[in-house]
């Protein structure tokens, strides 16, 4: 019999690990299917009609077909969360929501040109001024998370939420990646907590060194 819940998606991609995070925090039964990378399998028809954009994560939930990792986070939140993990009142939704636009539009943004330009780029080819702005641009973005994270313990509440989900989910490869990224005080320990828990540990703490020097998927 199919799983009724259905991730697919190569456990390397943070895209994908935001949704296995949140999966974990909610018990969740699921079948895990790794696609995508060195697993391949983004380009075949069968994956196409569930998302023709041929990227990870879909998430498979009874007849329906969820894409875009911020969305299916939402909706697992919706369905699943019992209103811990992003709000249903208007107002509240929009604390969660910022963060989850914000994640995609800045914080992916230079991450992805310090983890490419770097990390999965070969050693002769890196473009040593590109990595460094792009260092620069991701320490304001741990800057601006630590002026919000303040002292609380979490991003929007005592208790994590989507927001510290789609932010979290990039902290472990910044710490981790052999290049010198400054940590503000109150971001080291927000990444601390997080890595207190089992399901940011078992996802994202995972190793991706397969990915070191793999310019393409
Ligand atoms: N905005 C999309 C981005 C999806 C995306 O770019 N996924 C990448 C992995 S992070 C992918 O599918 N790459 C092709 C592959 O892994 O084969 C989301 O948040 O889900």
């Amino acid at each position: 019999m199919a799983f009724p819940l259905q991730i697919l998606g190569r456990h390397t991609s943070y895209n994908v690990q935001k949704v296995l995070w949140l999966a974990d925090e909610l018990s969740l039964q699921y079948q895990h299917v790794e696609i995508g990378g060195r697993f391949g399998g983004t380009d075949s028809e069968e994956f196409l009609r569930l998302n023709p954009d041929g990227k990870v994560p879909v998430l498979v939930h009874h007849d329906d077909v969820i894409i875009e990792s911020n969305t299916i986070i939402r909706f697992l939140a919706d369905v699943y969360g019992n209103g811990l993990w992003c709000a249903t009142e208007p107002f509240q939704r929009t604390l969660t929501d910022r963060w989850l636009d914000w994640s995609i539009d800045r914080l992916e943004q230079v991450f992805v040109s310090v983890f490419w330009g770097f990390y999965r780029t070969p050693p002769e080819n890196r473009n040593h001024d590109v990595i460094a702005s792009a260092v620069s641009d991701c320490e304001r973005c741990l800057l601006t998370l630590s002026r919000e994270l303040g002292s609380k313990p979490y991003l929007i509440a005592e208790h994590p939420t989507l927001a510290d989900i789609a932010t979290g989910v990039f902290l472990h490869r910044l710490y981790t990646i052999e290049l010198p990224v400054a940590f503000p005080e109150n971001v080291l320990h927000w990444y601390q907590r997080l890595s207190s828990r089992a399901p940011y540990r078992q996802w994202v703490m995972s190793d991706f060194s397969e990915l070191k020097g793999r310019v393409g998927y």
